[in-house]
């Protein structure tokens, strides 16, 4: 006979379940799962950036960014999507700070868009440039939450790629220094800690690489055009360091936000994990390396040949200005690596046409490079202090008939990929703190708005706000100091 489900069907089951709650196993359900917490005063945030959030494109004099001419170029974001009023945060920040606030966090890490400060990139700054970003840290220490201030997150302003090729020379470094000097000048009274680049790797490769993937300002450069434009943002990056120590407050402290290629042993081996802390120091050659440790690898050199940037042992002491902290943003695992006898010593293997993702292709499911990854970074070059300065994943998020949003796939991420971060600071990595990203929806550059990265869901039409189920899974995490 056919089983229905039926009422009757159900509650049927339900006292078979009853009967065997009965057999002493079954004593699991009245203890409560063990909590695994995180080190006291570990700094729980958000993380967010300017084109992505702001809008207010025109507003108090700003001037265009490579962002705004890439962007309405058509056909190069999905659904002909810009960053013109993105999530109205311009005008809706203190809504925005109320947010963090209900969520318990008490760090923010948030960008601020070099345009509206230099609306030419170099020469007289814009009087009302600033304004907003005080209103918004002021409104932050009002509310009790730590304002981490990242200078460069890819919104270069249109003038210095029109005048000097952007990236491409030197003097957009010297540039940044400048703006970014100036910029320390004026809130760091009220700022006690600076991110100068967010993921120079992401938009060099993306920015100027060979492609598919798009960032602005979509050029496809040459090799060796490429390494030295890397190398010019790794010099950027240290004129920035000494600019910010130079004309901000004593006892400000500088770091950097980076996309670290994360290499995870495929097998926890002593042998692998040996093998993994190689390849981190190799496969971030390019940058991370280089200004940790003031110069380029062999094998980076080698490889390169003669495409290989041009550099003096100046610039290579510049780049490698000692810094207070490092920003890791991670999202995933970028090669699982194993031992191996060649010269390199690591073998990088590769993934799988099955291996699972989340809502963005790229965003690949591995919650241990939340361990190996701040871990590698403390082991190979001796940081002391570690910021997750991103984790978040992109999920299809539906609003249900009741107005909710039960975004169970990123609760399931988060979930895995804080159990590995509780795991290394439990281990002695010193991370000590994690920003989430992202507080709320917003404009996931070259996939427009269709990519949803916010713990609140928002409507686009009427930037109407609305917490996900997420956002009140992150708030307990932060409340309790540790997973359930
Ligand atoms: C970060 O980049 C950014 O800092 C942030 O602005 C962004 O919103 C967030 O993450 C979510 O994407 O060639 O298949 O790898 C994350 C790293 C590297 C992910 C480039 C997308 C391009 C697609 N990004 N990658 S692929």
């Amino acid at each position: 006979m056919a089983y229905q489900l039926t009422r009757r069907g159900l509650a049927g089951s339900a006292l078979a379940v009853g009967a065997v709650a009965a057999t002493p196993a079954m004593a699991l359900a009245d203890k409560k799962p063990a909590t695994r917490s995180f080190p006291n005063g570990f700094v729980w945030g958000t993380a967010t950036s300017a084109y992505q959030i702001e809008g207010a494109a025109t507003e108090d004099g700003r001037g265009r960014s490579v962002w705004d001419t890439y962007a309405h170029i058509p056909g190069k974001i999905r659904g002909g999507a810009h960053g013109d009023r993105a999530s109205d945060h311009f005008h809706r920040y203190k809504e925005d700070v109320a947010l963090m606030k209900a969520l318990g966090t008490t760090a923010y890490r948030f960008s601020i868009a070099w345009p509206r400060v230099f609306p030419d990139g170099t020469g007289a700054a814009n009087p009302q440039g600033l304004d907003f970003y005080n209103r918004l840290i002021d409104e932050l220490l009002a509310n009790g939450i730590t304002p981490f201030a990242t200078l460069y997150h890819w919104d270069l302003p249109q003038a210095l790629q029109d005048r000097f090729g952007g990236w491409e020379s030197v003097e957009t470094a010297r540039a940044f220094a400048d703006y970014a000097g100036y910029v320390a000048s004026k809130i760091t009274d009220r700022v006690k800690n600076v991110f100068t680049i967010n993921e120079a790797a992401t938009f060099i490769d993306f920015g100027y690489g060979p492609g598919p993937v798009e960032l602005a300002p979509g050029l496809k450069r040459p090799q060796p055009v490429l390494n030295q434009i890397r190398h010019h943002v790794a010099l950027g990056h240290g004129l920035a360091v000494q600019a910010i120590r130079a004309q901000g407050r004593a006892g400000t402290r500088v770091g950097l936000a980076e996309n670290v290629v994360s290499c995870v042993p495929a097998i926890e081996t002593p042998a692998n994990i040996r093998a993994s802390e190689i390849a981190t120091r190799e496969m971030n050659a390019g940058y991370l390396t280089a200004i940790l440790e003031g110069r380029y690898t062999d094998a980076f050199l080698a490889y390169a040949g003669a495409d290989a940037p041009r550099f003096t042992a100046e610039e290579m002491k510049v780049i490698a200005s000692p810094l207070d902290f490092l920003g890791l943003n991670i999202y995933m695992p970028q090669h699982y690596v194993t031992a191996s006898d060649t010269a390199a010593g690591f073998s990088l293997l590769p993934f799988p046409a099955s291996f699972p993702h989340m809502e963005s292709d790229w965003l690949r499911i591995g919650p241990e490079a939340m361990y190996w990854g701040p871990r590698n970074v403390a082991k190979v070059w001796g940081v002391k202090e570690i910021y997750i300065s991103e984790n978040g994943t992109s999920a299809a998020d539906r609003v249900l008939a009741d107005g909710s949003i039960a975004d169970l796939d990123r609760i399931m991420y988060l979930r895995n990929y804080l159990t590995q971060l509780q795991r290394a600071t439990a281990d002695g990595v010193p991370v000590a703190g994690y920003f989430q990203w992202s507080l709320i929806d917003n404009f996931e550059w070259s996939d427009g708005f269709d990519k949803r990265f916010g713990l609140v869901h928002v409507d686009f039409e009427t930037q109407q706000r609305t917490p996900k189920l997420s956002a009140e899974f992150y708030r307990q995490v932060i409340a309790n100091n540790a997973l359930a």
